[in-house]
Protein backbone atom coordinates (compact mmCIF):
# COMPACT_ATOMS: atom_id res chain seq x y z
CA UNK A 1 0.00 0.00 0.00
CA UNK A 2 1.48 3.37 -1.17
CA UNK A 3 1.52 6.19 2.13
CA UNK A 4 -0.76 8.19 0.03
CA UNK A 5 -3.44 5.36 0.59
CA UNK A 6 -2.24 4.66 4.04
CA UNK A 7 -2.56 8.22 4.89
CA UNK A 8 -6.19 8.58 3.24
CA UNK A 9 -7.14 5.29 4.99
CA UNK A 10 -6.19 6.09 8.27
CA UNK A 11 -7.73 9.54 8.02
CA UNK A 12 -11.23 8.29 6.93
CA UNK A 13 -11.71 6.78 10.12
CA UNK A 14 -10.76 10.06 12.27
CA UNK A 15 -12.86 12.30 10.48
CA UNK A 16 -15.52 13.79 8.09
CA UNK A 17 -14.20 14.54 4.49
CA UNK A 18 -15.17 16.86 1.24
CA UNK A 19 -13.44 16.83 -2.05
CA UNK A 20 -14.23 19.39 -4.12
CA UNK A 21 -13.28 18.84 -8.08
CA UNK A 22 -13.87 21.56 -10.44
CA UNK A 23 -14.78 21.01 -14.72
CA UNK A 24 -13.12 23.10 -17.10
CA UNK A 25 -13.57 26.33 -18.24
CA UNK A 26 -14.47 27.25 -22.61
CA UNK A 27 -11.40 28.74 -23.32
CA UNK A 28 -10.88 31.20 -26.14
CA UNK A 29 -8.86 31.82 -29.04
CA UNK A 30 -10.23 34.70 -29.41
CA UNK A 31 -12.78 37.49 -28.63
CA UNK A 32 -16.28 34.70 -28.26
CA UNK A 33 -14.74 32.11 -30.84
CA UNK A 34 -14.40 29.13 -28.58
CA UNK A 35 -11.67 26.32 -28.79
CA UNK A 36 -13.06 22.83 -28.47
CA UNK A 37 -14.63 22.07 -25.10
CA UNK A 38 -12.35 19.61 -23.04
CA UNK A 39 -13.31 18.45 -19.83
CA UNK A 40 -10.99 18.08 -16.99
CA UNK A 41 -10.58 13.84 -16.98
CA UNK A 42 -10.49 14.32 -12.68
CA UNK A 43 -13.80 15.86 -12.56
CA UNK A 44 -14.69 13.49 -15.55
CA UNK A 45 -13.63 10.07 -14.05
CA UNK A 46 -15.62 10.87 -11.28
CA UNK A 47 -19.20 11.71 -12.53
CA UNK A 48 -19.03 11.48 -16.23
CA UNK A 49 -20.55 15.04 -16.40
CA UNK A 50 -19.66 17.19 -19.59
CA UNK A 51 -20.36 20.43 -19.63
CA UNK A 52 -17.94 23.71 -18.46
CA UNK A 53 -18.35 25.66 -15.34
CA UNK A 54 -19.29 22.80 -12.74
CA UNK A 55 -18.54 21.82 -9.36
CA UNK A 56 -18.35 18.01 -8.06
CA UNK A 57 -18.58 17.77 -4.24
CA UNK A 58 -18.13 14.48 -2.71
CA UNK A 59 -18.75 14.03 1.01
CA UNK A 60 -18.26 11.23 3.38
CA UNK A 61 -18.85 11.78 6.68
CA UNK A 62 -19.05 9.20 10.07
CA UNK A 63 -22.23 9.78 11.25
CA UNK A 64 -24.00 7.01 13.28
CA UNK A 65 -25.35 4.63 13.09
CA UNK A 66 -23.77 4.35 9.77
CA UNK A 67 -21.44 6.63 7.77
CA UNK A 68 -22.88 8.49 4.84
CA UNK A 69 -21.26 9.45 1.33
CA UNK A 70 -22.75 12.08 -0.51
CA UNK A 71 -22.03 13.09 -4.48
CA UNK A 72 -23.87 16.45 -5.60
CA UNK A 73 -23.17 18.30 -8.40
CA UNK A 74 -23.45 22.12 -8.96
CA UNK A 75 -24.30 23.06 -12.46
CA UNK A 76 -25.36 26.04 -14.36
CA UNK A 77 -28.60 26.72 -14.67
CA UNK A 78 -30.73 25.87 -17.78
CA UNK A 79 -31.21 29.29 -19.97
CA UNK A 80 -33.04 29.79 -22.70
CA UNK A 81 -31.11 32.63 -24.06
CA UNK A 82 -27.61 31.01 -24.13
CA UNK A 83 -29.27 27.64 -24.72
CA UNK A 84 -30.23 29.68 -28.16
CA UNK A 85 -26.43 29.99 -28.80
CA UNK A 86 -24.62 27.28 -27.01
CA UNK A 87 -26.97 24.18 -27.52
CA UNK A 88 -29.05 22.34 -24.57
CA UNK A 89 -27.71 22.45 -21.08
CA UNK A 90 -28.33 19.60 -18.86
CA UNK A 91 -29.09 21.55 -15.63
CA UNK A 92 -29.54 20.49 -12.07
CA UNK A 93 -32.19 17.86 -12.92
CA UNK A 94 -30.55 16.42 -15.90
CA UNK A 95 -27.31 16.47 -14.06
CA UNK A 96 -28.67 13.87 -11.64
CA UNK A 97 -30.52 12.07 -14.39
CA UNK A 98 -27.66 11.68 -16.52
CA UNK A 99 -24.61 10.66 -14.05
CA UNK A 100 -26.51 9.33 -11.38
CA UNK A 101 -25.21 11.56 -8.50
CA UNK A 102 -27.30 11.72 -5.32
CA UNK A 103 -28.28 15.73 -5.68
CA UNK A 104 -27.99 18.78 -8.19
CA UNK A 105 -28.17 22.39 -7.75
CA UNK A 106 -27.32 25.68 -9.83
CA UNK A 107 -23.71 26.26 -9.77
CA UNK A 108 -24.74 29.59 -7.64
CA UNK A 109 -25.66 27.12 -4.68
CA UNK A 110 -22.20 26.53 -4.29
CA UNK A 111 -21.35 29.42 -2.09
CA UNK A 112 -24.44 28.22 0.58
CA UNK A 113 -21.84 24.98 1.59
CA UNK A 114 -18.43 26.70 1.90
CA UNK A 115 -18.81 27.89 5.37
CA UNK A 116 -19.55 24.05 6.28
CA UNK A 117 -16.40 22.96 4.35
CA UNK A 118 -14.00 25.18 5.76
CA UNK A 119 -15.23 23.68 9.08
CA UNK A 120 -12.09 22.65 11.61
CA UNK A 121 -13.46 18.95 11.90
CA UNK A 122 -13.53 18.38 8.52
CA UNK A 123 -10.80 17.64 6.09
CA UNK A 124 -11.00 19.18 2.57
CA UNK A 125 -9.34 17.90 -0.74
CA UNK A 126 -8.92 19.98 -3.49
CA UNK A 127 -6.69 20.52 -6.74
CA UNK A 128 -5.04 23.87 -5.45
CA UNK A 129 -1.70 23.17 -7.35
CA UNK A 130 -3.49 23.10 -10.77
CA UNK A 131 -7.36 24.06 -10.28
CA UNK A 132 -8.66 24.01 -13.75
CA UNK A 133 -11.13 26.42 -13.88
CA UNK A 134 -9.88 29.77 -13.24
CA UNK A 135 -12.84 31.45 -12.39
CA UNK A 136 -14.37 29.22 -10.47
CA UNK A 137 -11.17 29.21 -8.43
CA UNK A 138 -11.07 32.66 -7.70
CA UNK A 139 -14.74 33.32 -6.93
CA UNK A 140 -15.02 30.35 -4.23
CA UNK A 141 -11.94 28.87 -2.89
CA UNK A 142 -9.57 31.64 -3.35
CA UNK A 143 -11.26 34.04 -0.88
CA UNK A 144 -11.20 31.27 1.80
CA UNK A 145 -7.80 30.26 1.45
CA UNK A 146 -6.53 34.15 1.37
CA UNK A 147 -8.58 35.09 4.41
CA UNK A 148 -7.20 31.90 6.94
CA UNK A 149 -4.13 30.37 6.90
CA UNK A 150 -5.34 27.89 8.71
CA UNK A 151 -7.62 26.69 6.39
CA UNK A 152 -4.82 26.73 3.56
CA UNK A 153 -2.41 24.29 6.03
CA UNK A 154 -5.24 21.77 7.02
CA UNK A 155 -6.42 21.29 2.76
CA UNK A 156 -4.96 18.25 0.88
CA UNK A 157 -4.42 18.19 -2.81
CA UNK A 158 -6.75 15.47 -4.75
CA UNK A 159 -3.71 14.71 -6.91
CA UNK A 160 -2.38 11.59 -6.21
CA UNK A 161 -6.02 10.46 -4.69
CA UNK A 162 -7.40 10.59 -7.99
CA UNK A 163 -4.43 9.76 -9.82
CA UNK A 164 -3.67 6.17 -8.62
CA UNK A 165 -7.52 5.78 -9.09
CA UNK A 166 -6.78 6.07 -12.57
CA UNK A 167 -3.17 4.48 -12.91
CA UNK A 168 -4.89 0.99 -12.63
CA UNK A 169 -7.49 0.83 -15.50
CA UNK A 170 -10.95 -1.29 -14.96
CA UNK A 171 -12.11 -3.88 -17.61
CA UNK A 172 -14.63 -1.34 -18.52
CA UNK A 173 -11.85 1.21 -19.39
CA UNK A 174 -9.24 -1.00 -21.31
CA UNK A 175 -12.16 -1.69 -23.52
CA UNK A 176 -12.82 1.91 -24.58
CA UNK A 177 -8.69 1.60 -24.51
CA UNK A 178 -9.34 -0.96 -27.21
CA UNK A 179 -11.57 1.34 -29.17
CA UNK A 180 -9.23 4.12 -29.52
CA UNK A 181 -6.40 1.72 -29.88
CA UNK A 182 -8.20 0.39 -32.88
CA UNK A 183 -9.23 3.19 -34.71
CA UNK A 184 -6.02 5.34 -34.75
CA UNK A 185 -3.94 1.60 -36.03
CA UNK A 186 -6.56 1.67 -39.02
CA UNK A 187 -6.38 5.20 -39.43
CA UNK A 188 -2.85 4.61 -39.66
CA UNK A 189 -3.19 2.06 -42.04
CA UNK A 190 -5.08 4.25 -44.25
CA UNK A 191 -2.85 6.70 -44.46
CA UNK A 192 0.34 4.76 -45.14
CA UNK A 193 -1.94 3.74 -48.12
CA UNK A 194 -3.06 6.66 -49.60
CA UNK A 195 -0.01 8.56 -49.19
CA UNK A 196 1.90 9.08 -52.51
CA UNK A 197 5.92 11.09 -52.73
CA UNK A 198 5.64 14.04 -53.09
CA UNK A 199 3.34 14.49 -50.14
CA UNK A 200 2.18 17.75 -47.92
CA UNK A 201 2.54 17.04 -44.36
CA UNK A 202 -0.93 18.56 -44.05
CA UNK A 203 -2.28 16.59 -46.02
CA UNK A 204 -1.21 13.57 -43.98
CA UNK A 205 -2.46 15.46 -40.96
CA UNK A 206 -5.84 15.97 -42.63
CA UNK A 207 -6.27 12.14 -43.45
CA UNK A 208 -5.19 11.12 -40.64
CA UNK A 209 -7.38 12.88 -38.68
CA UNK A 210 -10.04 12.35 -41.35
CA UNK A 211 -10.00 8.35 -40.63
CA UNK A 212 -10.10 8.94 -37.12
CA UNK A 213 -13.18 10.94 -36.95
CA UNK A 214 -14.89 8.53 -39.68
CA UNK A 215 -13.95 5.71 -37.38
CA UNK A 216 -16.05 7.51 -34.37
CA UNK A 217 -13.35 9.51 -32.56
CA UNK A 218 -14.37 12.61 -31.20
CA UNK A 219 -10.95 14.19 -31.67
CA UNK A 220 -7.42 13.88 -32.10
CA UNK A 221 -5.76 13.11 -28.45
CA UNK A 222 -3.19 15.67 -29.55
CA UNK A 223 -1.49 17.90 -32.16
CA UNK A 224 -0.07 15.23 -34.05
CA UNK A 225 3.63 15.59 -35.43
CA UNK A 226 3.78 14.90 -38.99
CA UNK A 227 7.48 15.46 -39.82
CA UNK A 228 8.77 14.73 -43.02
CA UNK A 229 13.00 13.99 -43.58
CA UNK A 230 15.16 15.86 -41.08
CA UNK A 231 12.12 17.51 -39.62
CA UNK A 232 11.65 14.07 -37.33
CA UNK A 233 14.78 15.05 -35.63
CA UNK A 234 12.66 18.17 -34.36
CA UNK A 235 11.03 15.93 -31.10
CA UNK A 236 7.62 18.38 -31.02
CA UNK A 237 7.84 19.32 -34.67
CA UNK A 238 3.93 20.34 -34.85
CA UNK A 239 4.14 23.40 -37.83
CA UNK A 240 3.00 20.35 -40.17
CA UNK A 241 3.50 22.23 -43.35
CA UNK A 242 6.39 21.01 -45.41
CA UNK A 243 6.50 18.69 -48.59
CA UNK A 244 7.52 15.34 -47.80
CA UNK A 245 9.86 14.45 -50.81
CA UNK A 246 10.01 11.03 -52.55
CA UNK A 247 13.29 8.99 -50.73
CA UNK A 248 11.94 10.60 -47.87
CA UNK A 249 10.21 9.07 -44.69
CA UNK A 250 7.69 10.82 -42.47
CA UNK A 251 7.38 10.35 -38.70
CA UNK A 252 3.67 10.27 -37.48
CA UNK A 253 2.74 10.46 -34.04
CA UNK A 254 -0.90 10.42 -33.77
CA UNK A 255 -3.72 9.57 -31.86
CA UNK A 256 -7.83 9.52 -31.40
CA UNK A 257 -9.68 9.81 -28.23
CA UNK A 258 -12.82 8.35 -28.45
CA UNK A 259 -15.12 7.41 -25.67
CA UNK A 260 -12.89 9.71 -23.39
CA UNK A 261 -9.99 7.43 -23.60
CA UNK A 262 -6.96 8.26 -25.99
CA UNK A 263 -4.38 6.53 -27.99
CA UNK A 264 -0.86 7.35 -28.47
CA UNK A 265 1.00 6.02 -31.57
CA UNK A 266 3.98 6.58 -33.43
CA UNK A 267 5.07 4.98 -37.07
CA UNK A 268 7.41 6.02 -39.73
CA UNK A 269 7.54 4.93 -43.42
CA UNK A 270 8.73 5.96 -46.43
CA UNK A 271 6.36 7.83 -48.21
CA UNK A 272 7.11 6.37 -51.81
CA UNK A 273 6.18 2.88 -50.46
CA UNK A 274 9.92 1.13 -49.90
CA UNK A 275 12.34 1.69 -47.48
CA UNK A 276 15.67 2.45 -48.69
CA UNK A 277 18.66 -0.10 -47.24
CA UNK A 278 19.87 2.30 -45.12
CA UNK A 279 16.71 3.63 -43.70
CA UNK A 280 15.58 -0.28 -43.45
CA UNK A 281 19.12 -1.10 -41.33
CA UNK A 282 18.19 2.36 -38.86
CA UNK A 283 14.63 0.93 -39.07
CA UNK A 284 15.22 -2.20 -37.88
CA UNK A 285 17.23 -1.27 -35.29
CA UNK A 286 14.82 0.82 -33.68
CA UNK A 287 12.12 -2.07 -33.87
CA UNK A 288 14.18 -4.90 -32.61
CA UNK A 289 14.29 -1.95 -29.55
CA UNK A 290 10.81 -1.66 -29.22
CA UNK A 291 10.02 -5.47 -29.22
CA UNK A 292 12.34 -6.07 -26.66
CA UNK A 293 11.28 -3.45 -24.60
CA UNK A 294 7.52 -4.54 -25.36
CA UNK A 295 8.52 -7.94 -23.90
CA UNK A 296 9.41 -6.64 -20.60
CA UNK A 297 6.17 -5.20 -19.84
CA UNK A 298 5.14 -7.34 -17.27
CA UNK A 299 4.37 -7.14 -13.73
CA UNK A 300 7.00 -5.70 -11.35
CA UNK A 301 9.03 -3.41 -13.77
CA UNK A 302 8.69 -0.13 -14.14
CA UNK A 303 9.04 2.80 -16.68
CA UNK A 304 12.47 3.67 -15.71
CA UNK A 305 13.90 0.09 -15.76
CA UNK A 306 12.11 -0.31 -18.85
CA UNK A 307 14.05 3.18 -20.28
CA UNK A 308 17.64 1.22 -18.99
CA UNK A 309 16.86 -1.77 -21.20
CA UNK A 310 15.97 0.79 -23.90
CA UNK A 311 19.41 2.70 -23.39
CA UNK A 312 21.52 -0.22 -23.45
CA UNK A 313 19.61 -1.91 -26.28
CA UNK A 314 19.85 1.04 -28.23
CA UNK A 315 23.98 1.55 -27.34
CA UNK A 316 24.29 -1.60 -28.71
CA UNK A 317 22.33 -1.26 -31.87
CA UNK A 318 24.31 2.00 -32.50
CA UNK A 319 27.59 0.68 -32.30
CA UNK A 320 26.47 -2.31 -34.55
CA UNK A 321 25.33 0.41 -36.83
CA UNK A 322 28.47 2.38 -36.58
CA UNK A 323 27.28 5.03 -35.59
CA UNK A 324 28.84 5.25 -32.08
CA UNK A 325 32.55 3.54 -32.33
CA UNK A 326 32.79 -0.54 -31.42
CA UNK A 327 35.89 -0.34 -28.57
CA UNK A 328 32.73 2.20 -26.63
CA UNK A 329 32.58 0.77 -23.17
CA UNK A 330 29.36 0.21 -21.26
CA UNK A 331 28.68 3.94 -20.10
CA UNK A 332 30.21 5.45 -23.33
CA UNK A 333 27.66 3.74 -25.38
CA UNK A 334 24.31 5.06 -22.74
CA UNK A 335 25.70 8.18 -23.02
CA UNK A 336 25.31 7.84 -27.03
CA UNK A 337 22.15 6.43 -26.42
CA UNK A 338 20.91 9.19 -24.31
CA UNK A 339 22.20 12.01 -26.76
CA UNK A 340 20.47 10.04 -30.17
CA UNK A 341 17.49 9.04 -28.45
CA UNK A 342 16.61 12.14 -25.46
CA UNK A 343 13.11 11.36 -24.85
CA UNK A 344 11.99 8.72 -21.72
CA UNK A 345 10.76 5.35 -23.51
CA UNK A 346 7.22 6.05 -22.41
CA UNK A 347 4.69 7.54 -20.10
CA UNK A 348 1.18 6.46 -18.35
CA UNK A 349 -1.73 6.18 -20.88
CA UNK A 350 -5.68 6.94 -20.17
CA UNK A 351 -7.96 9.72 -20.36
CA UNK A 352 -5.11 11.85 -20.61
CA UNK A 353 -2.31 11.16 -23.24
CA UNK A 354 0.58 11.95 -20.45
CA UNK A 355 -1.80 10.54 -17.97
CA UNK A 356 -1.53 10.16 -14.00
CA UNK A 357 1.78 12.84 -14.46
CA UNK A 358 2.60 12.65 -10.54
CA UNK A 359 2.81 9.39 -10.02
CA UNK A 360 6.52 7.73 -10.68
CA UNK A 361 8.16 5.79 -13.26
CA UNK A 362 9.74 3.74 -11.07
CA UNK A 363 6.72 2.39 -9.78
CA UNK A 364 6.20 -1.35 -10.38
CA UNK A 365 3.96 -1.86 -13.17
CA UNK A 366 0.61 -3.93 -12.19
CA UNK A 367 -1.89 -5.40 -14.53
CA UNK A 368 -4.55 -2.97 -15.24
CA UNK A 369 -1.83 -0.24 -16.02
CA UNK A 370 -1.26 1.54 -19.55
CA UNK A 371 1.92 2.44 -20.80
CA UNK A 372 3.45 3.58 -24.12
CA UNK A 373 6.74 1.96 -25.43
CA UNK A 374 8.63 4.31 -27.84
CA UNK A 375 11.88 4.07 -28.21
CA UNK A 376 13.77 6.01 -30.94
CA UNK A 377 17.14 7.16 -32.93
CA UNK A 378 17.47 10.93 -34.42
CA UNK A 379 19.90 11.89 -36.60
CA UNK A 380 19.82 15.29 -37.02
CA UNK A 381 21.66 16.76 -40.31
CA UNK A 382 24.35 18.38 -38.59
CA UNK A 383 25.84 15.62 -36.75
CA UNK A 384 29.08 15.17 -38.04
CA UNK A 385 29.76 12.63 -35.74
CA UNK A 386 27.45 10.04 -37.45
CA UNK A 387 27.95 8.42 -40.54
CA UNK A 388 27.34 10.62 -43.22
CA UNK A 389 24.16 8.25 -44.83
CA UNK A 390 22.13 8.13 -41.62
CA UNK A 391 22.30 11.78 -41.07
CA UNK A 392 19.04 13.68 -41.38
CA UNK A 393 17.44 10.29 -40.34
CA UNK A 394 14.39 10.21 -37.63
CA UNK A 395 12.80 7.63 -36.85
CA UNK A 396 10.45 6.72 -33.60
CA UNK A 397 7.99 3.87 -33.20
CA UNK A 398 5.69 3.85 -30.81
CA UNK A 399 2.87 1.59 -29.05
CA UNK A 400 0.36 1.26 -26.42
CA UNK A 401 0.36 -1.39 -24.07
CA UNK A 402 -1.66 -2.95 -20.90
CA UNK A 403 -0.40 -4.52 -18.42
CA UNK A 404 -1.30 -7.64 -17.66
CA UNK A 405 -0.89 -11.02 -15.40
CA UNK A 406 0.53 -13.08 -18.73
CA UNK A 407 2.28 -11.32 -21.55
CA UNK A 408 1.37 -7.66 -22.21
CA UNK A 409 -1.54 -6.48 -24.09
CA UNK A 410 -0.84 -4.45 -27.31
CA UNK A 411 -3.51 -1.77 -28.22
CA UNK A 412 -2.02 -0.78 -31.27
CA UNK A 413 -1.01 -4.60 -32.96
CA UNK A 414 -3.33 -3.37 -35.69
CA UNK A 415 -1.07 -0.83 -37.11
CA UNK A 416 1.79 -2.23 -39.29
CA UNK A 417 5.12 -1.63 -38.05
CA UNK A 418 7.49 -4.78 -39.68
CA UNK A 419 9.18 -3.60 -42.71
CA UNK A 420 7.24 -6.24 -45.20
CA UNK A 421 3.92 -4.95 -43.22
CA UNK A 422 4.45 -1.22 -44.58
CA UNK A 423 5.99 -2.13 -47.76
CA UNK A 424 2.79 -4.03 -48.28
CA UNK A 425 0.40 -1.49 -46.84
CA UNK A 426 2.17 1.19 -48.88
CA UNK A 427 2.58 -0.22 -52.61
CA UNK A 428 -0.35 -2.63 -52.77
CA UNK A 429 -4.08 -3.06 -51.31
CA UNK A 430 -4.81 -4.48 -47.55
MN1 LIG B 1 3.78 9.07 -26.36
Amino acid sequence: MSNIQKESQALCLETDHAAVFLSSATMFMSNDIPFPFHQNNDFLYLCGFLEPDSILLLQSSQGHPMPSHIATLFVPRRDSGRELWDGPRSGPDGAVALTGVDQAYPIEEFKHVLPRLFDEKLTLWYDYVKPSHHSLHSNYIQPLLESNSKVKNRIKSTRLLTQNLRLIKSEAEIKLMKKAGHISSHAFIETMHWCKAPVDEALIYAKFDFECRSRGAEILAYPPVVAGGNRANTLHYVNNNQIVKSGEMVLLDGGCEASCYVSDITRTWPVNGKFSAVQEELYQSVLEVQKSCLNLCTPGTSLENLYSHMLTQLGTELRNLGIVQKRCNDSQLFKAARKYCPHHVGHYLGMDVHDTPDVSRSMPLRPGMVVTIEPGIYIPEYDTEAPEKYRGIGIRIEDDVVITEQSPFILSAECPKEVYEIHQVCLQGH
